[in-house]
């Protein structure tokens, strides 16, 4: 499709939830052959196998409260959108959050609540979380608004519900941002897609907090604009190791540490692999490499998998695979509404 066609929202919205599904499998796992991943997708070409079988983590149910949100409210609404989120985890606990994130949640379900951004500033001893939580649910704010200024502001802001350190909260601007950019067709020119990502993040991080936090944790001055650097050498080359891209851009669950290697993984698969199957379209592709650098394989194949729906479309999407994840099928109706209001807002309307 052309660019923000309704095959590209529908391939970003279903792609993340397969990535999450399919990922879980391997969440925390320190080495996987790529054998087993193989092994692993093979069963979700079997029709038979339908209905839902692979259940999604807290990175679908978070990201199905901000669509939710964003769709009713017809834009950002923050204290929907933090009710939501504590809603949620309140009626399914066992989705696999993070250990402190779960204090937020419960905090976010108190009707004394005066500030709905402060839970999360009162993480980890007021330096707020790092984690990969509020970047794993950013696609939806790349399919709500046209303008990249909205995507980074609203992108930020519903990160910072739970997530107030700028090394998370410039996670979820950057994942954003990338599925913005894979939406108009940029993927189409590898090298100018991690270009203009570089220079947005330089802004981005170009703040007084960002510098602060950054100091705080030993970081580089702009460290996500480092580890996009990183992420461009690694482009460039002609053979590239799983060891190399965890030692140089990490598989964990920072992150810092996870949506520069997401963004990594579409890049690599944009054109076939040897060690990936030669029927694999694109998607497939992304979503099994995501999960052979084992760690936060669920996440890091949920962010890949947005960025790399964004860019094939639903087209690239194997039906069976689906009708073997849960809420692929609700992903897939959502992504026709996120459409229409997209293209709504950029009519003006
Ligand atoms: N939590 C998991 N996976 C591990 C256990 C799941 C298991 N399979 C199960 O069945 O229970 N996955 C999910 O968590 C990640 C997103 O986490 P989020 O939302 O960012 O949470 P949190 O708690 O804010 O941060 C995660 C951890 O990072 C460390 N951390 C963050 N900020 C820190 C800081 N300022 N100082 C020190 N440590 C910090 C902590 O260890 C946090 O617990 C996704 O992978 C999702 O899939
Ligand atoms: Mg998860
Ligand atoms: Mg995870």
């Amino acid at each position: 499709g052309g660019p923000a066609s309704l095959s590209r929202f529908r391939g970003a919205l279903v792609a993340a939830v397969l990535g999450d599904c399919v990922g879980g499998e391997f969440e925390g796992a320190e080495e996987v052959p790529m054998e087993s991943v193989l092994q692993h997708l093979s069963s979700l070409y079997d029709e038979t196998k339908g209905n839902g079988i692979l259940e999604y983590s807290d990175d679908t149910a978070m990201a199905r409260c901000v669509v939710q949100s964003l769709l009713t409210r017809a834009g950002f609404d923050e204290q929907d959108m933090g009710r939501r989120f504590a809603k949620e985890y309140s009626a399914s606990p066992g989705r696999g959050y993070g250990s402190g994130v779960i204090q937020v949640l419960k905090k976010l379900s108190s009707p004394q609540l005066s500030d709905v951004y402060q839970p999360a500033r009162d993480q980890f001893n007021g330096r707020g979380s790092f984690g990969n939580g509020g970047a794993m649910r950013a696609a939806p704010f790349a399919l709500a608004f046209p303008d990249p200024v909205d995507v980074k502001r609203f992108a930020h802001l519903g990160a910072m519900l739970t997530h107030s350190c700028s090394l998370g909260y410039n996670g979820a601007v950057l994942q954003a941002l990338a599925v913005h950019l894979s939406l108009q067709g940029a993927l189409d020119l590898p090298q100018q897609f991690i270009s203009r990502l570089i220079t947005e993040m330089e802004e981005v991080e170009g703040n007084e907090a960002t510098r602060n936090d950054a100091r705080i944790l030993k970081e580089a001055e702009k460290p996500f604009c480092e580890r996009l650097h990183r992420v461009r050498d690694l482009m460039d080359r002609s053979k590239v190791s799983i060891e190399e891209v965890i030692s140089e851009l990490g598989n964990g669950i920072a992150a810092l540490h996870s949506v520069p290697t997401a963004i990594f993984c579409v890049l690599h698969c944009l054109q076939p692999r040897e060690c990936l199957p030669e029927n694999y379209g694109g998607v497939e592709r992304t979503i099994a490499y995501s999960l052979a650098l084992g760690g936060d394989t669920d996440t890091i194949a949920c962010m890949a998998g947005a960025i790399a729906g964004a860019h094939y479309g639903i087209e690239a999407i194997p039906q069976s695979w689906i009708k073997c994840c849960e809420g692929a099928e609700d992903a897939d109706m959502n992504a026709e509404r996120l459409h229409m209001l997209y293209h709504q807002s950029s009519q003006g309307g």
